[in-house]
């Protein structure tokens, strides 16, 4: 029997990225009013909405849960970059206090994560190689980290997604070959990665055969084209990208984080115009 690709990519599930509190992070599409923006990214055909979270104890759960069913929006993700962004916490500073707090802030999303069967997404909060510090200690320090958090979030089903990215972020976990080699390392099948368009468009050599060296390790997916706006405002062949996506048995959620331009409701508008075309 011939095996054909499909010519076309089955209905995604599309989210997009909506910060809970104010933010210096530029690609989180929506910051601000809660409430009006939900309403908005429903508006807009999206299905769902990946929720930036600081600190989940900044966050009324209630209202939140009231207000994501309101619009009927679900939850695949939950951002937690914004620790590492606005607090500095990461599991790899020197300081063994900074690390035990990291791995504590992540471990108290599972309740939050759990309530909207979510991921937990492990982006900066991995840290950078600190000054005086060797690449191979931090490296251990992430591994040891990641192990605890992922054991801990097995006994709620809750699944970790580490997302490699780009040099000019992070020290640490650049690209899809060292996210695989930090999966073996850490050896939990509940932790798998993220990969992002934006990210992979400057490290991966060939954006297609990554995602299928990745296959079933992909746990959650966002779309930025190649300039960080919408897909469609840059070079990226989001056509291309998605059905080999989903020829790997991909059938998770594709999450918008791109920059809010020219303003958050057109970006959000062309780029869910660009993807429900192809
Ligand atoms: C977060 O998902 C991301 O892509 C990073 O660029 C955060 O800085
Ligand atoms: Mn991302």
């Amino acid at each position: 029997m011939v095996h054909r690709p499909p010519s076309t990519v089955k209905r995604m599930k599309l989210s997009i990225v909506l910060s809970t509190q104010q933010a210096q992070f530029q690609a989180a599409t929506f910051k601000g009013d809660l409430e009006t923006n939900l309403a908005r990214i429903a508006s807009f055909g999206y299905d769902g909405v990946e929720l930036a979270i600081r600190d989940p104890k900044l966050v009324d759960l209630d209202n939140l849960e009231g207000l994501v069913r309101k619009y009927n929006l679900r939850v695949p993700a939950i951002g937690t970059g914004q620790a590492w962004g606005e607090e500095g916490l990461s599991f790899t500073d020197p300081d063994p206090i900074v690390r035990r707090v990291s791995i504590e802030r992540i471990k108290s999303h599972i309740p939050v994560v759990s309530h909207f069967g979510a991921i937990i997404i492990i982006g900066l909060i991995r840290g950078i190689v600190k000054p005086g510090v060797d690449h191979a200690l931090a490296m251990d320090w992430l591994v040891e980290a990641l192990r605890e958090c992922s054991e801990a979030a097995r006994l709620k089903d809750i699944r970790l997604a580490l997302e490699p990215i780009n040099r000019y972020e992070t020290t640490l976990v650049n690209n899809t070959a060292q996210g695989l080699e930090l999966i073996e390392r850490v050896g939990t099948d509940n932790f798998g990665l993220l990969l992002d368009t934006f990210h992979m468009n400057i490290e991966e050599p060939d954006i297609e055969a990554s995602i299928r060296a990745c296959g079933a390790r992909i746990f959650h997916f966002h779309v930025a084209d190649s300039n960080r706006w919408y897909p469609g405002a840059g070079h990226l062949n989001f056509k291309s990208i998605l059905k080999t996506l989903e020829a790997t048995g991909y059938r998770g959620w594709v999450s918008g984080e791109f920059i809010p331009k020219p303003d958050a409701e057109m970006a959000a508008q062309k780029g869910i115009i660009h993807l429900r075309q192809i």
